[in-house]
C-alpha cells in the first residue's frame, strides 16, 4: 500500500482522500485509465481544501474537477467513514446481497440489513420466507424487468402511447418526459412524466384528469400496477406505478407528476435533474439568500433563531426554467448538460 504522506493528516479531508486513494489504487490494478485520472484530479482538489471538511455531494460538486459520481462517493465516505463500492471491489458476498435487496422498490438500508440478519440471501428466500408488502412482492416477482435499463427508443414508444391517450382525454394537457430521458440519456431507469395544463395554479386542478388517464391506461392493459399515489398538495400529486407494452411485454417503472403552470419551470428543473445538479442549484440559491424547491424560487425566507424557517418567503419565479437560472445568475444549461 502507498505511503499516506503525513501532511495530509492535518487536512480535514484526510480520511476522504485516503478512501478515494484506495479506489484509485483499485482502478490502477484493473487499468481503468479514465477513472484513475478522475480520482487523481478529485484527490488533488481535496488536498487543496485545507481548512474545511467537504461532507456533502453538492459542496464537493461545486469544487473544480469533481464530477457528480465522485461527489456522491465523497458524501458516502463522510457519512459512513467508508465506501460500499470498496468492499464490492473485493467481492464481499454480503454486500452483493445488500445490493440485490436495495434494488427492490421501497427497500432501504434498514430493511435490507434486517432481511440479511434474518438469514435471507436470495430473492427466492424473500419470496418464500420473508414478510413482504404487496409492492415488495411485485417488485421481486418482476425483479429482472424492473432493474434493467429501458432503451431510449422504448421510452419514446411508451411515452407516445401515454401521450395519445392523454390527448384524447384533454388536448390541452401537456405531457413531457423529464428525468434522464430529457437529459438525453440513451437508457433510463424509469419514465418520468411531468403533466401540466395552461392556466392552472394548483395541481389539484389536474387530479381528475390524472385519475381518468390512469383508468384508461389500466383498461388498455398498459398499466399493470400502482405502487403509490400521493395526493398531498404540498408535494404535488403523483402516481408511481408499472406499465407494459406488447410485444416486448417487459414491466417498466412509470412516474406521473402533476404540476400547475405556475410551478412548471421549477418542477422541470427538479424532475430533469440529475439529483446532484439539483442539490448544487439549491445550494447556490441558499447562498444568495433564496430557496429553490420543486415548486419555485423564493426570497426573503424568514428565519428565526438557529436559522429555523419561519415563513416560506415570497415567490420570485416558478413558471419559467430559464428565468430561474437567470435570477440565480447561473449560465443556462441545456438538459443534456445537467449531469455535472
Ligand atoms: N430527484 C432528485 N432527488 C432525488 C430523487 C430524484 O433531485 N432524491 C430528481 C432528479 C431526477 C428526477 O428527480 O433526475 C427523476 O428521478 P429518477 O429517480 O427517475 O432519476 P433519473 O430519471 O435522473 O434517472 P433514471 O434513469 O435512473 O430514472
Ligand atoms: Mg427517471
Ligand atoms: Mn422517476
Amino acid at each position: 500500500k502507498d505511503k499516506p504522506s503525513s501532511p495530509s493528516t492535518s487536512n480535514p479531508n484526510a480520511r476522504t482522500i485516503e478512501v478515494l486513494q484506495s479506489m484509485c489504487d483499485y482502478y490502477t490494478k484493473i487499468n481503468d485509465h479514465w477513472r484513475i485520472t478522475a480520482y487523481r484530479k478529485a484527490i488533488t482538489t481535496l488536498r487543496q481544501q485545507t481548512t474545511k471538511k467537504v461532507t456533502t455531494a453538492e459542496e464537493a460538486f461545486l469544487l473544480p474537477n469533481i464530477g457528480s459520481r465522485i461527489a456522491q462517493k465523497i458524501e458516502e465516505i463522510c457519512s459512513t467513514n467508508t465506501l460500499r463500492r470498496l468492499n464490492y471491489a473485493n467481492l464481499e458476498p454480503l454486500d452483493q446481497v445488500l445490493d440485490l435487496f436495495l434494488k427492490i422498490h421501497d427497500v432501504g438500508l434498514a430493511r435490507a440489513n434486517k432481511w440479511i440478519s434474518q438469514g435471507h440471501r436470495t430473492l427466492d428466500d424473500l419470496l418464500t420466507k420473508a414478510d413482504l408488502t404487496a409492492n415488495q412482492r411485485l417488485s421481486i416477482e418482476h425483479y429482472s424487468d424492473l432493474t434493467s435499463r429501458i432503451p431510449r427508443s422504448e421510452v419514446t414508444q411508451l411515452a407516445a402511447f401515454v401521450q395519445r391517450e392523454a390527448f384524447l382525454l384533454d388536448p390541452d394537457v401537456e405531457l413531457l418526459v423529464g428525468g434522464s430521458y430529457r437529459r438525453g440519456s440513451d437508457s433510463s431507469g424509469d419514465i418520468d412524466f411531468i403533466i401540466t395544463k395552461r392556466g392552472t395554479t394548483s395541481s389539484s386542478e389536474l387530479v381528475s384528469f390524472m385519475n381518468a388517464l390512469i383508468a384508461v391506461l389500466y383498461k388498455k392493459s398498459f398499466l399493470v400496477a400502482t405502487l403509490s399515489q400521493s395526493r398531498r398538495e404540498s408535494e404535488g400529486s403523483k402516481f408511481l406505478g408499472c406499465c407494459m407494452l406488447p410485444p416486448n411485454g417487459k414491466w417498466r417503472r412509470i412516474d406521473l407528476l402533476l404540476v400547475p403552470e405556475t410551478e412548471h419551470g421549477a418542477a422541470l428543473i427538479y424532475f430533469t435533474g440529475n439529483d446532484i445538479f439539483n442539490r448544487s442549484m439549491r445550494l447556490l440559491a441558499s447562498k444568495k439568500g433564496m430557496r429553490l424547491n420543486q415548486r419555485g424560487l423564493y426570497r426573503d425566507v424568514m428565519r428565526g433563531p438557529k436559522r429555523v424557517k419561519v415563513t416560506e418567503g415570497e415567490l420570485v419565479e416558478g413558471r419559467s426554467e430559464r428565468r430561474i437560472f437567470e435570477i440565480l445568475g447561473v449560465r443556462w444549461r441545456e438538459p443534456g448538460e445537467r449531469w455535472c
